[in-house]
């Protein structure tokens, strides 16, 4: 990560890096998703699916890919394990996702997402690394946040109505990225989904990661579902622990 990426996710909580896929790689993953994933649309418009990891050779480079990584090595530290996976996809006026995250529940207790910095260093829960394969542009809807968030006392104070997206606030912010563009976020971060307006699809895959001791899902991958995981795919794969638990990248020392 460059100073000023660590600048921008630190004040943020978010970070959007462009181009990380290739539109070669944009278009091998639209294909797959076709092919692995074809359905129709609910009422609500959203149509999500679990562990897409699975889907093919392009969709598990996700788990680990070559641009992503040093991302996640900073953010979450050097034994980050995938933690879960899927996709969001939307037709126009998809229905969205309330504003959720954060540090502290909207009951007001600490809740299991967090952010911290210390000494030069950053470290994070639960942190999303969001593949976009469409478009977002401005008002188009997607994925929103509240900027910032991640490190307020006061977010069980968002009012209902900016939650629900009933009422605009100037400190919601709808992101815009472009196919092939990657988003990065803390879930110690207010976020949501926001309706989907434009014409086209949107399509996105979230791959999300903590740190080597700690899991948000319930369940662990299982390295006999991938046959072809590389060695630091199956480091990455591994159920949470921290004995004993090589770092993720193998540095050679
Ligand atoms: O990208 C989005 O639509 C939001 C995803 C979300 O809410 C989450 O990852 O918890």
């Amino acid at each position: 990560m460059t100073p000023e990426e660590k600048f921008i996710f630190d004040l943020d909580g978010y970070l959007l890096v462009k181009n990380v896929l290739t539109p070669a790689e944009v278009d091998d993953l639209n294909a797959l998703a076709d092919e692995a994933w074809p359905g129709e649309y609910e009422e609500n418009g959203l149509r999500r699916t679990s562990r897409i990891s699975l889907w093919g050779p392009a969709s598990q480079n996700l788990i680990d890919h070559p641009k992503a990584l040093p991302y996640m090595v900073e953010l979450l530290g050097p034994k980050v394990r995938v933690d879960h996976d899927y996709s969001i996809f939307m037709r126009k006026g998809g229905k969205a996702g309330r504003l959720h995250g954060g540090q502290t529940m909207q009951g007001g207790v600490p809740g299991d997402h967090w952010y911290k910095y210390h000494d030069g260093m950053m470290r994070n829960g639960l942190t999303v690394f969001t593949y976009c394969l469409s478009d977002a542009g401005p008002g188009d809807g997607g994925f929103g946040c509240i900027p910032g968030s991640h490190k307020s006392n006061f977010t069980v104070d968002i009012p209902d109505g900016v939650r629900t997206y009933q009422r605009t606030a100037h400190y919601v912010r709808q992101v815009e990225a472009e196919a092939g563009d990657l988003i990065i976020f803390t879930e110690a971060l207010v976020h949501g989904t926001m309706e989907w307006t434009a014409e086209h699809e949107r399509r996105s895959l979230l791959y999300k990661f903590s740190p080597g001791h700690s899991s948000w899902a319930s369940t662990y991958y299982d390295a006999a579902d991938y046959p072809n995981a590389t060695e630091q795919q199956k480091r990455m794969l591994a159920p949470p622990s921290i004995g004993g638990r090589p770092d993720t990248v193998e540095t050679g020392e």
